[in-house]
């Protein structure tokens, strides 16, 4: 039945390129994004999602962090940053404010830190280190996941070191990886618009690169639902992919639904369901090299990530908890999920949860009970 529907869909190419295990062009994805079958897109990518995992999905128990939302930097998209520290709502954490937020979580299974700031002109380059060595020494385990490529590439540029530097440091204090953050579309045309003043597509790549040949791995994003064209997205995979093929240190690929609420894009309409479960789809067909495609629940709205993973993904991120850039931005998910909620809503989906840490290392199987690991906050 399947094989008559591709072929009426004029996608037998594509079917029999992704059994031979051949990678698909650029052609192929902008065709399989004006596909109007949905059902056999998503058919394709839950093939190629079962094969890598079967039916196991992804979570993990962490916390994210933002620890100023001041930042030099004018993204048309953004409704997080405050461009001067005395604006209404800019905000810039103390140290202490920060260690305190996992200082008071020592009763949470937690192995991750995520950190995400703005870029802030003015804070010394020791307040990053003190925050990661500070951290660590609270629970020494931990993996500190922190600051994106643009923050680091503002960090060379504001302290007068070289991108290698920045990283070095920083490791020596405890960076453990990098999110993939601050990708949104690696088009030229697109990054002249919506992002002009941070960091371009190369320097993003390159910094990946960088963090990857040092040891570290990273995730990458692709910020999706606004200006940027079919050709666009499918060309921001293919950078990706042609990164992976030289390091191959990227574990997850995470679209991100632009969110319209509080920013200078707000006139323009959220990305509809059907086109997120859709990017979920071609990203993970177009990325043959990338393990696993993430369907961050707090972007898609937790519905819809319920949905991805029969479209792709076979991730969720975690429990996240103190998440601002898509709340500022209009999200109506709840700001966390425990792991037992978590791993209900992966089983009512009909998939297996697995609790994995940072670099996908088993913690809960899923043939644990759902009430292991409750998130609570002392
Ligand atoms: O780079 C900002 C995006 C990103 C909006 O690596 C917006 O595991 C939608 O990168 N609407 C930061 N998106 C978040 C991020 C991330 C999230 C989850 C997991 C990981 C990971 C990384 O948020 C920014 C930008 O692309 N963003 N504003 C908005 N209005």
């Amino acid at each position: 039945m399947m094989t008559h529907r591709l072929s009426s869909l004029g996608l037998t190419d594509i079917a029999e390129k992704l059994d031979a295990g051949t990678r698909l062009s650029l052609d192929d994805g902008v065709r399989l994004f004006a596909c109007p079958d949905l059902h056999a897109v998503g058919w394709l990518a839950n093939r190629e999602r079962e094969k890598r995992h079967g039916a196991l999905t992804y979570y993990n128990f962490n916390l994210r962090l933002e620890a100023t939302n001041v930042c030099v930097a004018s993204c048309l998209f953004c409704s997080f940053a405050r461009l001067k520290p005395g604006d209404t709502d800019a905000y810039t954490m103390q140290l202490e404010q920060v260690l305190d937020k996992l200082r008071k979580r020592v009763n949470q299974p937690l192995t991750e830190v995520h950190v995400v700031n703005g870029l802030h002109p003015d804070l010394p380059f020791s307040y990053y280190t003190d925050m990661l060595s500070g951290l660590k020494a609270i629970r020494p385990g931990i993996h500190l996941k922190c600051f994106t490529a643009v923050e680091i590439a503002f960090f060379a540029e504001t302290y007068g070191m070289t991108d290698e530097g920045v990283l070095r440091a920083l490791m020596a204090a405890g960076l453990d990886s990098l999110p993939g953050g601050g990708a949104e579309i690696f088009a030229e045309r697109v990054r002249k618009k919506i992002c002009h003043d941070k960091a371009d597509a190369d320097r993003y790549l390159s910094i990946h690169r960088l963090a990857h040949r040092l040891g570290m791995r990273s995730n990458v994003t692709m910020l999706y639902g606004h200006i940027e064209t079919m050709e666009e997205r499918v060309d921001h995979m293919m950078r990706a992919r042609a990164l992976q093929d030289e390091t191959g240190g990227f574990q997850a690929f995470i679209p991100l639904a632009f969110h319209p609420d509080n920013n200078q894009m707000r006139k323009l309409p959220a990305p509809s369901a059907s086109d997120t479960l859709r990017v979920h789809a071609v990203a993970r067909l177009m990325l043959d090299n990338i393990p696993h495609i993430k369907a961050f629940w707090i972007a898609t709205g937790v519905e819809i990530a319920q949905m991805a993973l029969w479209f792709g993904a076979d991730d969720l991120d975690g429990t996240v908890q103190e998440e601002k850039i898509y709340h500022m931005a209009g999200s109506r998910t709840p700001e966390t999920l425990g792991t037992s909620d978590i791993r209900r809503l992966i089983r009512t989906a009909g998939r297996l949860p697995v609790e994995r840490d940072t670099l996908y290392n088993v913690i809960t199987p899923p043939e644990a009970p759902d009430s292991v690991g409750v998130a609570a906050v002392t």
